[in-house]
């Protein structure tokens, strides 16, 4: 045996005697890294920050969670996929992206799914809720645990070439959708041309003219700043989708029942905390906007576009019948 491998060994014996000495509590510690796209004070990010608190004084420091805001680690897509591999616990995102993982939550993201704000809610807190969170998790390949949902608003187009007053205004304009195919095929139903592409695209993508604009509710088009690359903000509402917290299956499964459970309880009180911070959020979006000059533009009969998307239903809805009744008949 050489002197390098004598030292390796060597140093390899006092790495093993150091873990073992370490007491139990300090070993156990565990920061559990989580992802948002939007930035520090949105409502998704300050609700995960308070669970993590709680995680924090529950466990007297022995769980906590530390966010990573602002797309530092990717768009969705690549959070999805962290979160799948077990480099992230926690990544909260849109139902939108998840739609392809498992067919049912795809329901959520057909267009004028939702009467209004007060019926998503009353779906996402009910047993539907309930029961398409424990489809994630329960799903053999989708690698995430469906801990809470969170409200989003209503989404509208918004463009830098004119006002979006009726169906026939979208024709030929490119519009950039979140990454799935429920959501190009609604937009080409609608007349214009759908993009799809990632969150952390978009505004670059906006600035060199690749898309003339995109949907998204208020608070992330004032968030964002997107006015200042498209100042046409017409209220088409087409779309309603709730957001969702998951949880990395990888690494859920190496956690105590007991941990689980906690988290799982504090997950469910962001999902009432994030609403309140979110009503908040639209009020001041909407003051943030109307100081940047925005046009918001009222759309004064939805009906054609609620037409235009009957395909996207027929493509879509079809396998999902039974659910899509149910969603609703919630009253
Ligand atoms: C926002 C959602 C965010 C999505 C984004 C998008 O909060 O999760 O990434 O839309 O359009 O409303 O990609």
């Amino acid at each position: 045996m050489n002197r390098r491998t004598l030292l390796r060994l060597g140093a390899g014996s006092a790495l093993a005697a150091l873990a073992t000495d370490v007491p139990a509590l300090a070993q156990q510690k565990l920061v559990l890294k989580a992802a948002d796209v939007h930035p520090l004070g949105y409502p998704t990010v300050e609700a995960v920050l308070a669970m993590g608190r709680k995680l924090e004084a529950a466990t007297d420091g022995r769980l906590s969670i530390q966010m990573y805001p602002s797309m530092q680690l990717g768009g969705e897509k690549e959070m999805i996929e962290q979160a799948q591999v077990g480099a992230l616990a926690i990544a909260r995102v849109s139902v939108g992206p998840m739609g392809p993982l498992v067919p049912e939550l795809n329901v959520f993201n057909l267009p004028f799914m939702f009467r209004d704000d007060t019926h998503m809610e009353q779906v996402i807190d009910g047993p539907i809720g309930d029961e398409l969170l424990k489809k994630l998790s329960d799903h053999p390949t989708a690698g995430l645990i469906g801990l809470c949902w969170m409200n989003a608003g209503t989404r509208n187009v918004y463009n830098s070439k004119k006002p979006i007053k009726n169906i026939g205004d979208l024709k030929g304009l490119k519009i950039r959708m979140m990454g799935n195919p429920v959501f190009v095929d609604t937009m080409n139903a609608l007349g214009g041309n759908g993009v799809a592409m990632g969150f952390d695209q978009l505004v670059n993508a906006m600035q060199t003219g690749v898309v003339d604009g995109a949907e998204n509710n208020s608070p992330t088009y004032a968030t964002g700043q997107h006015y200042r690359y498209a100042k046409y903000y017409s209220l088409t509402g087409h779309l309603m989708i709730p957001e969702i917290l998951v949880f990395s299956k990888k690494i859920w499964d190496t956690l105590s029942k007991d941990d689980q459970a906690l988290i799982a309880k504090f997950a469910k009180q962001a999902q009432q905390e994030e609403r309140k911070l979110w009503y908040a959020m639209e009020e001041k979006s909407k003051s943030e906007m109307q100081k940047a000059g925005v046009e918001i533009i009222n759309i004064d009969d939805k009906k054609p576009f609620q037409e235009a998307v009957q395909p996207v239903w027929e493509k879509y809805g079809k396998q999902q019948a039974e659910l899509i009744k149910r969603i609703q008949d919630v009253k």
